[in-house]
């Protein structure tokens, strides 16, 4: 709640996305401006586009100690662009582009990309239909944790996580601003 507050500006309740994203970037270690909107949008329940302290505290709970449902959950909801709970070869294509940062424009670096898809869904996509639908993805998921994270970082890694742990421990540091953090030191 105290870093929650600390990040609002002055007249705000709520929390909009470069505000948090700021936040993923700076306490969790995020770097994908891509990644750090989709959590923002995954944490943003209510969908009403900015962050309550409710839904700051929930997000924050299963990043730090979330189960593996709960964080397997949340990739997904990353990864699922269209929010339908499935993951097609556009979604796919599309994270693979994002990971890139660039669209393939040689014939190759396309039938590079169309192989690579199809080596995920041959692992990803169990019963073949062409989707991979979210109890697919918990399932391998839950076999090989690397694949909750394969498209891209939404969660902070272990050593972000616990270095913020340590800061909740000692909330003195969490309290006040910068400034008054250095006033305080030398007081
Ligand atoms: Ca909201
Ligand atoms: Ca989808
Ligand atoms: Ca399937």
């Amino acid at each position: 709640m105290s870093i929650y507050k600390k990040y609002l500006k002055d007249d705000s309740w709520y929390m909009d996305q470069p505000v948090f994203s700021e936040i993923l970037h700076n306490s969790f270690g995020l770097t994908d401006d891509f990644f750090m909107r989709r959590i923002f949008f995954a944490s943003d329940l209510d969908k009403d586009r900015r962050i309550s302290m409710e839904e700051f505290i929930r997000v924050v709970a299963i990043m730090l100690r979330g189960t593996m449902e709960e964080k397997i959950k949340l990739c997904f909801t990353c990864y699922d662009i269209n929010d339908n709970m499935e993951l097609t070869r556009e979604d796919v294509t599309t994270l693979l582009i994002e990971a890139v940062s660039e669209p393939p424009t040689r014939d190759s670096s396309a039938d590079a990309l169309r192989d690579l898809v199809e080596l995920i869904f041959s692992k990803l996509d169990e019963d073949g239909d062409g989707i991979i639908t979210y109890e697919e993805f918990v399932k391998i998921s839950l076999k090989d944790w690397t694949v909750m994270e394969m498209f891209g970082q939404c969660l902070p890694d272990h050593r972000h996580r616990a270095a913020f742990l340590v800061l909740l421990e000692s909330d003195q540091e969490i309290k006040g601003s910068p400034e008054s953090n250095i006033s305080g030191h030398c007081a």
